[in-house]
């Protein structure tokens, strides 16, 4: 029999290095699913299965987090189609590259108001606007493989090929002929070396030199610039915050790292961006006005090695589009090394008082147990090459100030979307990447119930593939949707409603059993240390669900006027936790002013 295009175009993914794909069946994909039942020699891709296609896209999107290639997700027509894009738009808006491949109605059909016949084309217009495109012919898939992964690599983003299912099931045309018309492409992509000009780095150097109060800004941009950031901070005196995507960039035990800045962020890296007369940003596009300088405040340099990113969250002085890694070894040989050391050993003061409050406010007692002591606990405990996702909701908070990173880890979560749902995905893809490694997924009971419930079932399916059986799922089961809950307190006043807030609860740890993993549920806070060692020594994966306090407040950085009045209307408005609210955000916010903090 002779190739089918279903087979060339697993052939031709495998050439460009693709080894697995996530994804879900369906009878407008049968033409390459077929093709993966053919494929016998090991070498992949391999299919793995999810729940629900908006996993695949969201493993997709983790494998390349994590992994720094291309994450491809294969979903069928239609509803399969629609069902990937909430995680497809997770990789676009946190600039990660990935594939989708969809399947579509037979070419004699589409038009007919067929069955599952569903305009893709338009549907992944604004996802995937880089490049989206429909096969016709067999002749075009090996162009629409070669540039949908190049597009997707180049411009950092989500690319779309929709393939209708008499064409996967076609005869493959590996070569189209040598004739007008036909489109002749090859493989391959490395990414180029982006530099600025000598003369651009001497007036950043300048601005640099000339500062007497550093601050640094990196985020995911930088993570693989670690060394060269590390060695700027040391030469300028300065500090380093990091936004959210950022938080491996340097490890957290560097006396000078701030640690996260914003809503979810830190103390020290609040006051550092308040106080300092330089700000050099690299490779974030982190959004929040109001945590950086004040306008004018501040001289500016950013480096991003994307020119859209440029200039869009401070007016800088000097823009320099590069390679973090590169633009920064470019300016470390025109940096003076600054003599002051006094701005520096201010930060390295705050930061170590800061670490004492996290450290006091996650022993702070709690009904039943204080969330951050699972963070702190964790914290301690962490394996060497750890990876860590981390859900939308307050477990980011936690995730975000009470979790120290060391070097050789890796973490994420959904930066810009901020969706809920990745938490498990996430944390699964990086199994599949790296099955040697530790993993852990921070994750709310509503992104639980979202998903992350079903891909339990996931973790049940394939974790015999993994070397390394350390997958560990906290769940926060606090019966509400408390990130949420606490914005409508602060932001907008209004007491909790339970008729959106509160969830129903579920046995989070006994179904992990059910299904044949370890299930571990703590209700004391004296639980919480033996309950980690005890996950982190199973030989199956494990459920680890705590019952959290949702009184306890992920409280900003700092409280702003309207913030406080509006928590107060909302408490007198009768929110129907009042009391307790009262009482954990006075003990949260009175352990800022005790003697010694
Ligand atoms: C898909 C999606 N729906 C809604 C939201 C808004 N949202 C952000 S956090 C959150 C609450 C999350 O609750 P949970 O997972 O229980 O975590 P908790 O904050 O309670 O720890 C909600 C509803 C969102 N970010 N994404
Ligand atoms: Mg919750």
């Amino acid at each position: 029999m002779s190739d089918t295009v279903g087979d060339y175009l697993l052939e031709r993914l495998r050439t460009w290095g693709i080894r697995r794909i996530y994804g879900y069946p369906g009878d407008g994909i049968n033409g390459i699913i077929g093709a993966f039942s053919r494929l016998s020699d090991g070498e992949g891709p391999e299919f793995t299965q999810v729940r629900h296609e908006e996993m695949a896209a969201f493993m997709a999107c983790a494998h390349a987090k994590f992994t720094g290639e291309v994450g491809v997700c294969l979903a069928t027509s239609g509803p399969g189609a629609i069902h990937l894009l909430n995680g497809l738009y997770d990789a676009k808006l946190d600039h990660q590259p990935v594939v989708a491949i969809v399947g579509q109605q037979a070419r004699a059909g589409i038009g007919g108001n067929f069955q599952q016949e569903v305009d893709l084309n338009s549907l992944f217009k604004d996802v995937a606007h880089e490049y989206v495109e429909v096969a016709m012919s067999p002749t075009q898939i090996r162009h629409l493989i070669d540039r949908a992964i190049r597009i997707a690599l180049s411009e950092r983003t989500v690319t779309a090929i929709i393939i209708p299912n008499d064409v996967q099931d076609a005869d493959a045309v590996p070569q189209p002929p040598h004739a007008h018309g036909t489109v002749h492409s090859g493989p391959g992509y490395r990414p180029p070396r982006i530099l600025p000009y000598d003369e651009d780095l001497d007036r950043a150097a300048e601005i640099l030199n000339a500062g007497q109060r550093v601050a640094m800004l990196v985020g995911q941009g930088a993570l693989h610039a670690s060394d060269e950031v590390a060695q700027v901070a040391d030469m300028l005196g300065a500090g380093v915050a990091k936004a959210l995507l950022g938080k491996a960039v340097l490890p957290d035990d560097l006396p000078y790292v701030t640690g996260s800045i914003g809503l979810l962020g830190t103390k020290p890296s609040s006051t550092m961006m308040q106080e300092c007369d330089t700000l050099l940003m690299v490779g974030s596009s982190f959004p929040y006005g109001e945590f950086l300088p004040e306008e004018g405040k501040a001289r500016g340099v950013q480096i991003d090695v994307d020119g859209k990113m440029i200039g869009i969250r401070y007016p800088m002085e000097v823009n320099l589009i590069g390679d973090s890694a590169g633009t920064l070894r470019a300016l470390i040989t025109r940096l003076q090394h600054k003599q002051d050391r006094s701005w520096r050993e201010k930060i390295e003061g705050e930061v170590s008082e800061w670490w004492d409050l996290m450290e006091h406010r996650a022993h702070l007692t709690a009904d039943p147990i204080n969330p951050q002591l699972l963070f702190h606990e964790l914290s301690t405990r962490l394996p060497d090459g750890a990876i860590i996702s981390a859900d939308s909701g307050s477990s980011a908070n936690w995730y975000a100030r009470d979790v120290k990173l060391r070097k050789g880890m890796k973490a994420s979560l959904s930066g810009t979307l901020a969706t809920m749902g990745p938490g498990v995905p996430y944390a699964i893809a990086a199994k599949f990447a790296y099955p040697d490694r530790p993993v852990f997924a921070l994750v709310g009971d509503g992104a639980m119930q979202m998903n992350g419930i079903n891909e339990l079932i996931t973790i049940a399916k394939y974790r015999h593939l993994w070397s390394d059986q350390r997958l560990v799922v906290l769940v926060l089961n606090n019966q509400d949707l408390n990130q949420v809950t606490w914005e409508q307190r602060a932001m907008e006043g209004d007491a909790k409603f339970e008729g959106s807030q509160d969830l129903p609860d579920f046995p989070y740890a006994r179904y992990g059993e059910l299904l044949g993993l370890k299930g571990i549920r703590v209700d004391a806070p004296e639980q919480v240390g033996p309950a980690w060692d005890e996950a982190l020594t199973s030989d199956r994966p494990v459920v680890l669900e705590a019952m959290t306090d949702p009184s306890v407040p992920p409280l900003p950085p700092h409280i702003a006027i309207d913030q406080a009045k509006a928590l107060t209307s909302a408490l007198l408005a009768g929110d129907p936790d009042a009391k307790d609210i009262v009482k954990q955000s006075f003990k949260q916010k009175v352990e800022e002013f005790l003697p010694g903090r």
